[in-house]
């Protein structure tokens, strides 16, 4: 499906995943075997379809073409990390940016500042190198690291913006920050209570 917009750019794209994954399954092993505890639940990755990178160059006004999709818009390959607890995401971005070969493009912390309508994730954009072909070459991948909660909060906004003529859509809004901020706290109260756990 993809390959007619990405052409022969696939093959970059999904050995960007295939590269920060296994760094994910060396960081996830490497921490069972030394603490005992792996601070990734499950991971997903995804590349964006034509349809939503056609829509998101649009929105940044754009022109709608391959060399802007993977050099002005960051994430074409995607990879979400969903851990048990909050500080299991910043633990896991720590560990990432210990990679000196990996350079930070962007970073956003929507756990400490939550987006207006509730929604919380921590964004960081990564240029990866790759070896293809024999020559070095950088691509971008964006991964999203959040807690179970704010992964099941985040997926049912994202079904309410994608579906049209939702009646109620206010009600709903106000609903979903009201539930945003409720996952928020049990998020920490969860925290709380496994580091009370662990100390016993
Ligand atoms: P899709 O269809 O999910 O892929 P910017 O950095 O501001 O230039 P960008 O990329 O919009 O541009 O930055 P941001 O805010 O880091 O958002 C990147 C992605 O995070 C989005 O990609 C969404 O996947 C997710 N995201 C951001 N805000 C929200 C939100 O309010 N609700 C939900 N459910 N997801 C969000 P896309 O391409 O916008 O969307």
């Amino acid at each position: 499906m993809q390959t007619s917009f990405y052409k022969d750019e696939i093959i970059k794209l999904e050995a960007v995943i295939t590269e920060i994954t296994a760094r994910l399954n060396v960081i996830r092993k490497y921490e069972k075997i030394y603490n005992d505890r792996d601070p990734i639940e499950y991971i997903k990755t995804r590349i964006k379809s034509e349809e939503s990178m056609k829509e998101k160059l649009k929105r940044k006004n754009l022109e709608v073409n391959l060399e802007n999709a993977l050099s002005k818009v960051y994430d074409a390959a995607g990879i979400r990390i969903v851990c048990a607890y909050i500080d299991d995401v910043y633990a896991v971005v720590e560990k990432l940016k210990q990679y000196d070969d990996l350079i930070v493009i962007k970073e956003k912390d929507y756990i400490k500042d939550p987006k207006k309508n509730g929604y919380r994730s921590y964004h960081i954009i990564f240029s990866v190198p790759l070896s293809i072909a024999g020559i070095i070459q950088r691509v971008y991948v964006e991964i999203q690291i959040r807690t179970i909660a704010m992964d099941f909060w985040s997926s049912l906004e994202h079904e309410m913006k994608y579906k049209k003529n939702i009646k109620s859509q206010e009600i709903i809004v106000e609903e979903l920050k009201r539930c945003a901020n409720e996952i928020a706290t049990t998020d920490i109260n969860m925290m709380a209570i496994r580091n009370m756990i662990n100390k016993c």
